[in-house]
């Protein structure tokens, strides 16, 4: 029998050596080609780097810094956030973490030698690498039919790389309907701008065919903080009750609905300018309540509705509420988030997910994620054995697999 003291390095240990899968990315199987980011120059330019340096440099004209080459927007950051002050924020620190799992010294290899590490990799190898020391075992893309680019991977075929799984988005189709109805049309699907006759038919052939297509594991859509359920007036809920939802209950699949984002307030740092809101959160316990046999993926963007999804996943088991989004994906708050989560919740959640856009953002990401949830669980099975249970180590590595499984099936069973 263990002791008090060991379980929680028992539980540290357990999250940091075991595989996982990441279940939101938008990372790409190597097939995508230029979709697929990798590198310092992508790791330096990362949105969340931009919005910073231009808090850095309130001088820089943002045009200019669009037109400048990625190489130089990366010199331009290395210098002003890692050379003229240190990498404190998350997201610098990630990049060191990166440089420094790939066995790099930042401070004394400098940008130019980082770079000329990565002159020598290859896109295929550094996947293996990446993969290796995040120890991750599948990542979950954001897939979207409508961007061109990716459609004709797509529908060229492709040797799937078993490590990238399939997620289909729909913000393009169906936010701010009827803005996607005529690239669903340009598809050969009828769609018509008010919804009437065979739009909803249509809507749902355009999700079966991809789902299928992708074998995607689930469907996935941003919303702002002022989504609402019910809502008889709004053209979503018309697609999302008649369309979505009825295409995930007979494909078998979960709805990811991802809540909270006011879409560029500042449109002039493009990625980096969306910012966050508190959402209503019973426009999930609605949903949940509608729908009570389809399973609905959340995670809300604004801190203040993390209690709320904690409370309305105890009303409703077909939530899940997952990950710690974007600007929460920050110790202080994953702390926070993770033990309110298991005292709520106990193992019937998500910890985390990455969120990556540059592939080498998964050694970092998950780095500090195990590191921090890791702790926080170990904590919660030290209050346990001062309560007078002492588990197991393998109770503890089976508990962590709950929460983070090493692979999307067994995500879908909690
Ligand atoms: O909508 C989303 O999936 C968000 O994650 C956005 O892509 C956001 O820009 C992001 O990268 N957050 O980390
Ligand atoms: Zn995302």
């Amino acid at each position: 029998m263990k002791s008090k003291s060991d379980v929680a390095q028992i539980a540290r240990e357990a999250l940091a050596q075991m595989p996982l899968m990441d279940l939101h990315t938008h990372l790409f199987d190597p097939a995508f080609g230029e979709l697929s980011l990798w590198g310092i120059d992508e790791l330096l330019t990362y949105h969340y780097l931009v919005a910073e340096v231009f808090r850095a440099r309130p001088d820089l004209d943002v045009e200019s810094f669009w037109k400048l080459t990625k190489t130089v927007q990366a010199d331009l950051i290395w210098d002003e956030l890692f050379i003229k002050r240190s990498p404190l924020s998350e997201a610098c620190r990630g990049v060191v973490t990166v440089i420094q799992r790939l066995g790099l010294d930042p401070r004394r290899d400098g940008l130019a030698g980082i770079r000329r590490y990565f002159a020598g990799q290859t896109a295929r190898g550094y996947i293996d690498t990446v993969f290796g020391l995040a120890n991750i075992s599948e990542v979950i893309m954001t897939n979207d039919p409508l961007h061109d680019g990716e459609r004709a991977v797509w529908q060229k075929g492709f040797d799937r790389d078993p490590r990238f799984r399939a997620a289909l988005r729909l913000d393009s189709a169906l936010m701010n309907w009827p803005e996607g109805a005529e690239r669903l049309a340009g598809l050969g699907y009828e769609v018509r701008a008010d919804l009437s006759g065979p739009t909803l038919a249509g809507v749902r052939r355009y999700l079966t065919d991809w789902v299928q297509k992708m074998d995607a594991c689930y469907m996935a859509i941003s919303l702002p903080p002022t989504f609402r359920h019910p809502d008889s007036t709004s053209p979503l809920i018309q697609l999302l009750t008649k369309a979505v939802i009825p295409v995930a209950r007979e494909c078998g699949l979960p709805v990811a609905l991802m809540i909270g984002v006011r879409k560029l307030v500042n449109p002039a740092l493009r990625l980096a300018g969306d910012s966050v809101g508190p959402a209503d959160v019973s426009a999930v316990e609605s949903l949940a309540l509608e729908f009570p046999d389809v399973r609905f993926l959340v995670t809300f963007l604004s801190r203040e509705n993390t209690h709320a999804l904690c409370v309305a996943a105890r009303k409703f088991r077909n939530l899940l509420p997952f990950g710690c989004w974007w600007f929460l994906n920050n110790p202080s708050l994953i702390r926070e988030m993770t033990a309110m989560r298991l005292e709520l919740l106990g193992l019937g959640f998500t910890p985390q997910h990455s969120d990556c856009r540059v592939l080498d953002q998964l050694v970092y990401k998950w780095d500090h994620s195990r590191r921090l949830i890791g702790e926080v669980l170990g904590d919660k099975y030290t209050d346990l054995a001062r309560s007078g249970w002492v588990a197991e180590p393998g109770e503890i590595l089976r508990d962590a697999a709950r929460l983070l499984p090493p692979a999307w099936q067994k995500a879908g069973s909690r």
